[in-house]
Formats: C-alpha cells, structure tokens, sequence
C-alpha cells in the first residue's frame, strides 16, 4: 500500500510539473510570436502546396513529440513551434568541411515535414546558397548581426584550424580568420549549434597527424554549444533542436560531449535491426557471405555501432528510409569524437586494435563488448546524471529546458 500510495505521488507531481512546463512552452510561443520577424510564407499553405496533408502534419507533430522526449500533451506546442521556424533569423557559417552537412539537409529528393521545415529556414546568411558575394555578403553578415543581435541562432558547419594563429582558414573579402568570424558571430547569437562532426569536435580535420591544430567550435573558444554530431548529421536532430529553442527559449538537455539527450542518449546498438543475430552469435565474416546475404550483424566487419551514442537506428535517414547498417555496411561511430582515430580500422572489429587481433570467438567479443559498453554507459549516465544534479540544484521541473 505504502509503495503504491508513493507512486501515487510521484505520478502527481510529475504531472504538475509537466503542466507548469506546458504554460511556460505556452507563454514562451506568445512571446517568440511577437519578438520575431513576420513569416514571409503562410506555413499552412506551404505544407499544402507540396502536398503535405493536414493528417501527415499530426502524424509528424506526434512523432517529434516523442522523438523530444515530451509527453502527447505537448503535440500542439510542436505545431505551433513548426509554425514560426521560418521566421527564426538564423546565421551559418561554413568553416573547415566538406559542406556534406548543408548538402545532406537541404537536398531530399522529396519532401518531409522535416525538409520543408529547413528549406524555409530563414538563412540571413549562408555562404554556400546566398547570392551575394564579397563585400556585399559582408554586409549582409553585419547588418544581420546588428538587427538581430541576441536573437539570431549561430549555425556552424566545420572546424577552426588554430595553427599559425589561425592563418590556415581566411575568409571573406576582409580575409578574417575563421577564429575571429567565429568569435564576432557567436558573442552575438542567442544560441550557437554545431551541425556536423566536424564544427562539433574537430572530425576529419583534427585527425591524426592534424598538421593545422584544428578543433571544434567549443573547444576553440571556450563556449558552450549544441553539438548534432554525425558526419552528415541527421536533419531530424537539427529540425528538432530548433524546435526545441522556439517552444522554450533554451538548450535541451545535453550529454558531456555538448549532444542533445534526446537524439543522442542511446547506442545504435540498442535498436538496431540485426540486433538479434548479434545475440544469437550471427556474423557477417567478410563482404557477400552467406551471412551478409541473410542480413547478420556486421560488427566483424567493422560495426562500430556497440561504442556509438546516436539515433539513426531508431529514425533512420530519409524519411526514415534507410540508414547506414540497413544499406549493408557497419556503423563507422562518426558521431564519437575523434572517431577517424579510435574507430579505426573502419572495417574491422575494434578489439583486433584493442586486445591483440585474430579470431575471437563470439564469447570474447561478448565480454570484450559488454566491458566497453557498461563502461560507456557508467561514463555517459555519470555525466548525465551530473548535468541532471546540477539542473536540479538550479530547478526542479522535469524537463531541462528553460534555462
Ligand atoms: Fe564535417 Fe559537414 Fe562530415 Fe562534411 O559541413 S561532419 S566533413 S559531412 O560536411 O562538417
Ligand atoms: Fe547492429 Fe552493428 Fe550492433 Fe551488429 S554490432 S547489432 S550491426 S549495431
Ligand atoms: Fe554515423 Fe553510425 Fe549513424 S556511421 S550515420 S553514427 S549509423
């Protein structure tokens, strides 16, 4: 009776909180719709025009609610957030990278709620698809960081080379270094995202030998930042993270590595489809065996998805199409940081690297995995729970939201 009447309890007071966290998202939407610029589209007509139903929209608010960890009573504050993205003034910068990211989100071969949403995004700069050019850009960048000053979301794609004092990346008609363009942009934004592994911890450009001192974003100049890692990042992590800063005005509950939790609390191992040939001892060995051809689990060939903290098993890419391990090849950890070092060799198991090489039996690798994954859980739950205990101290709602 005691243990019941103590769940009775706590039941209610998540649900008040829950309630108090409503009103806050709700007087947050208010105030957002009055301190942003006027939508430049009607988002209802918009979604109709490419052909996006009315029931696709719900089904699609249901599906972010719970991908961000909310309750179904938060459905309509997803909707009405979607609604006023595109009036979200937001800056991208393109430091070192491929650009892969940009791509990957602003071209889909069909339209999603998702892709809709960051096609219309209101990008007051970016220096892959403005028009402008030179000076002219220069001044748009200026302009924008004077109308919009502590407003505007810093998006960030790349790392900042920090040898020769930065000399290894000059941009612009001013020739600024990324470190200075960094620094003026996101003193002035209301909130930097890192979108990409490599703006987020350095990737491609910090691996070794690193012969210009590059870093991310963070590390480079001591702020705090969302990092969507991934290499590309998934679009929905993104589009959600957003969401998130319009219905409360701060960042999600982060990880110690700067991910938000929700996209980025969980293996890939724990939700992936071959899980259960895993368990059941199942292994492709090499490339086009019988066993790749019965879709067995890949981590002999190289999976790294038991080391890996992300969600593309659970939301795939594409509108949920596919994602790397469905398409046949292992998970090559790019959301980890350093991961072109600690991953490799891409394509074989990480303990030939780490406990001598050859064949193990699946027992071993059982052991070996388990070890690493408890230890990555206790590392990632300690540092969760060290955000959460500091939260707490501060404030006693469920969600870390309205900091
Ligand atoms: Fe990096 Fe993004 Fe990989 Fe590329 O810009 S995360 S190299 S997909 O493009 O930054
Ligand atoms: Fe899936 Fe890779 Fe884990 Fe195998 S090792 S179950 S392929 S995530
Ligand atoms: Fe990257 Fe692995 Fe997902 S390689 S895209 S974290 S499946």
């Amino acid at each position: 009776m005691g243990k019941i009447h103590a769940s009775d309890e706590y039941s209610k007071k998540v649900k008040k909180q829950y309630k108090e966290l409503m009103e806050y998202c709700k007087v947050h939407l208010e105030k957002m719709d009055n301190e942003l610029p006027p939508p430049r589209e009607d988002f209802k007509e918009m979604l109709k025009e490419r052909g996006v139903s009315r029931r696709d929209f719900l089904k699609w608010t249901s599906v972010m609610t719970a991908a961000l960890m909310l309750p179904p009573m938060f459905r309509p504050m997803v909707a009405q957030a979607a609604e006023k993205f595109s009036r979200l003034p937001v800056v991208w910068l393109h430091f070192a990278e491929c650009t892969g990211c940009s791509e990957a989100l602003l071209r889909s071969s069909y339209p999603n709620v998702d892709d809709i949403l960051l096609e219309t995004i209101s990008l007051e700069y970016h220096e892959t698809i403005m028009a402008a050019a030179g000076y002219q850009a220069e001044q748009n960048l200026e302009k924008c960081l004077h109308d919009f000053a502590g407003k505007f979301v810093c998006v960030i794609e790349g790392a900042l080379p920090q040898g020769l004092n930065g000399q290894y990346l000059r941009l612009g008609a001013k020739g600024k270094t990324g470190i200075e363009v960094a620094k003026e942009v996101t003193s002035k934004a209301a909130a930097t995202i890192c979108i990409g592994s490599c703006s987020a911890f350095g990737n491609v450009q910090a691996a070794r030998p690193n012969p210009t001192d590059a870093a991310g974003i963070s590390k480079v100049l001591g702020i705090k930042t969302v990092n969507i890692a991934g290499c590309p990042p998934n679009g929905v992590n993104f589009t959600g993270t957003l969401l998130h800063f319009l219905m409360f005005g701060g960042l999600p509950a982060l990880d110690s590595l700067g991910r938000p939790v929700w996209a980025y609390g969980k293996r890939i191992h724990d939700f992936c489809e071959r899980r259960p040939h895993y368990d059941a001892g199942e292994f492709v060995n090499e490339w086009g065996d019988e066993g790749a051809k019965r879709g067995w689990c890949l981590y002999k060939v190289g999976c790294k998805g038991p080391y890996t903290y992300a969600n593309c098993s659970k939301v795939r890419f594409n509108d949920a199409i596919s994602w790397p391990v469905m398409a046949g090849h292992g998970c090559i950890g790019c959301t980890e940081p350093a991961f072109w070092d600690t991953m490799a060799p891409l394509e074989k198991p990480i303990h030939e690297a780490t406990i001598g090489g050859g064949e193990r039996t699946v027992d071993d690798i059982g052991i070996f995995l388990t070890a690493a994954a408890v230890a990555g859980v206790a590392a990632h739950a300690a540092a969760t729970a060290l955000r959460h205990s500091d939260k707490e101290k501060k404030d006693d709602a469920p969600h870390e939201s309205h900091e």
